[in-house]
């Protein structure tokens, strides 16, 4: 047997992927997996393990694949629920048009990014839930992330974009290029299943009208528009077009989950992960400790929550080695509370630094009556512009699919801002804190403004102030992208390793120093691969 999976070459030569898991694991890539069979779980009190895994993202589900490939029982730990049961509705994930308790972690009212309309409010109140997308805040800033068993990969869009080589360098300056431009790139976009969309079809169907306003604006202003990879089964969508199949992005279903068509990790790594009888995955448990064992090893302490968030049982168990996937924001407050508080002391000053936004930020125009970007619109956004090298910023065009005609188009701006923030325990309040500050945003914002500025100049159009805000032209007060706070060679070595404490690793957004130049989670994945396969080959 070969044992190869998609992308898994080096992993394979130790030949352990088991036959199942790679037929199971190339259903999974056509986006129409079953769903892997169920491992055991959740883990027990008391339990001593070879690898435990803190959250089920990027990171945690590449770092649980191989591994498990590799021949190591691995137990994954997600503070989120797993979505894998349908609601009263007969559904698993709530629409964006329609949020109910599913939508928003621990909440009472619903926080939405953009969350103005016509300036009028649009948030509404829900029950207090375990829901799927964590707005959480801190000072200047608010941090969207997704909580369950797939991490970000259940909220986000699926843009799945490499990042073009000639801006690596300042992505991760010490990692070879050309080891991921040949290797792991390509091994991060077979796992995912990224897929582009049918250039033909972009030019004719009605879901994509607001993408084709948005390309005719960029190039009249001389910008390139570049058509960007998705993790979306693009056949899918083409048959929720033609109304054969039950509708999910045409649905306006995305940041509240995707009942449809979008290749989460549920159905691409996590299920070839599960399908090598390997992994097990405790849901709606949190880990809040970590501490050398006396014995050898590391004590994790993991409290087990209801759906309305409370503790009901403390889980104390033995890990061998202990991977940290709870993204960027999860590990950094996981590392700077544990070494502040004594658990881990010997972690090196850099934990908790480095931070950034990937530079975010979103703005709307206002189109001519002439130029309507549809009522109708995919929710999976397929293209951006790119003024990176001569003005700092790739700006995505962006779906606002409310269901009526808005004659808006708009954008998420990824730019090179170099503003980067630091988290630190406040032990007055025992949590920690990071010091992001509103204004760090203006570059951002001035970066952005390269584009849109010109774009509105050349077609006569403004800026959309009603959508942030009553008179708000920027949403400069969040971020879909955090990135940094153990970063790459710096907190860790070179591979994730945080050398203080043998077999303690980090292996998520986390690594990477604050900006990616494009969307995160493809450099994420990649990263991750890199460093697995030489933690399994030198460390285990
Ligand atoms: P992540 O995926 O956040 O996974 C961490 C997991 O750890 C989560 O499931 C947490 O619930 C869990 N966790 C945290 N703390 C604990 C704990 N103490 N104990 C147990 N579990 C814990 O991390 N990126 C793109 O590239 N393209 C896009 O189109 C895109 N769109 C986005 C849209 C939205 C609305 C959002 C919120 C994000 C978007 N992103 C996008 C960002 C992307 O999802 C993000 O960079 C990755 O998910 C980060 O991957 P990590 O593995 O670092």
């Amino acid at each position: 047997m070969s044992g190869t999976v998609p992308g898994s070459n080096s992993v394979s030569r130790r030949g352990f992927i088991a036959g199942t898991g790679s037929v199971l694991g190339l259903a999974a890539l056509s986006g129409r997996a079953t769903p892997a069979r169920a491992a055991a779980g959740p883990i027990a009190d008391g339990a001593r393990v070879p690898a435990l895994v803190i959250g089920t993202g990027y990171g945690g589900s590449v770092a649980a694949l191989r591994l498990a490939q590799a021949g190591v029982h691995v137990h994954l730990i997600e503070m989120g629920m797993a979505w894998d049961t349908p609601g009263s509705d007969g559904k698993i994930f709530c629409n964006t048009l329609e949020p109910d308790h599913r939508s928003y972690w621990l909440r009472t009212r619903t926080k939405a990014p953009l969350n103005y309309f016509l300036g009028f409010p649009i948030d509404r109140d829900i029950s207090r839930y375990t829901g799927i997308l964590d707005a959480e805040d801190f000072s200047g800033i608010t941090v969207y992330q997704g909580r369950g068993v797939g991490g970000g990969s259940l909220v986000n869009g699926g843009m799945a974009v490499t990042p073009k080589r000639e801006n690596f360098a300042a992505i991760l300056p010490s990692v070879n290029a050309d080891e991921m431009y040949n290797v792991y790139y390509p091994r991060a976009n077979a796992g995912l299943g990224v897929g582009s969309i049918d250039p033909a079809w972009f030019d004719t169907t009605a879901c994509y009208q607001y993408s084709r306003v948005g390309r005719k604006h960029a190039q009249r202003s001389g910008f390139p528009f570049v058509f960007v990879p998705d993790v979306y089964d693009w056949d899918y969508m083409k048959q929720e077009a033609a109304g054969t199949v039950t509708k999910s992005a045409l649905a306006g279903e995305i940041l509240y989950g995707n009942n449809h068509g979008k290749k989460s990790l549920q159905k691409t790594y996590l299920a070839q992960a599960r399908a090598t009888g390997r992994v097990t995955v405790s849901a709606l448990h949190q880990v809040t400790s970590v501490a050398p064992a006396s014995g050898g090893g590391y004590t994790v302490v993991i409290a087990q929550l209801n759906t309305s968030g409370d503790t009901t049982a403390t889980k104390t168990v033995t890990a061998d080695r202990v991977f940290f996937a709870a993204g960027s924001v999860g590990t950094s407050k996981l590392l700077v509370k544990l070494k502040a508080t004594g658990a881990l002391p010997n972690l090196n000053g850099e934990i908790g630094k480095g931070w950034g936004d990937n530079g975010n930020v979103m703005c709307g125009r206002a189109n001519h009556l002439w130029d309507p970007t549809g009522s109708l619109q995919s929710t999976i956004p397929c293209s951006g512009i790119d003024n990176w090298a001569a003005g700092g910023a790739f700006a995505e065009v962006a779906p606002l699919p409310t269901g009526i005609e808005t004659f808006a188009s708009f954008y998420l701006s990824i730019t090179r801002n170099p503003n980067r923030a630091q988290f630190t325990w406040n032990a007055a309040q025992g949590r920690v804190d990071l010091d992001w500050q509103t204004a760090w945003k203006q570059p951002a914002i001035t970066m952005a403004k390269t584009i849109f500025d010109k774009i509105n100049s050349k077609e006569g159009t403004v800026y959309r102030s009603d959508l942030f805000g009553a008179y708000k032209i920027w949403g400069d007060h969040l971020t879909y992208h955090p990135l940094g706070g153990a970063v790459l060679n710096k907190a860790t070595d070179n591979y994730g390793r945080l050398t203080a404490y043998p077999g303690l690793y980090v292996i998520d957004g986390s690594l990477i120093p604050g900006n990616t130049s494009v969307n995160p989670f493809v450099t994420i994945t990649a990263l991750a691969e890199r460093n697995i396969e030489r933690i399994i080959a030198t460390d285990l």
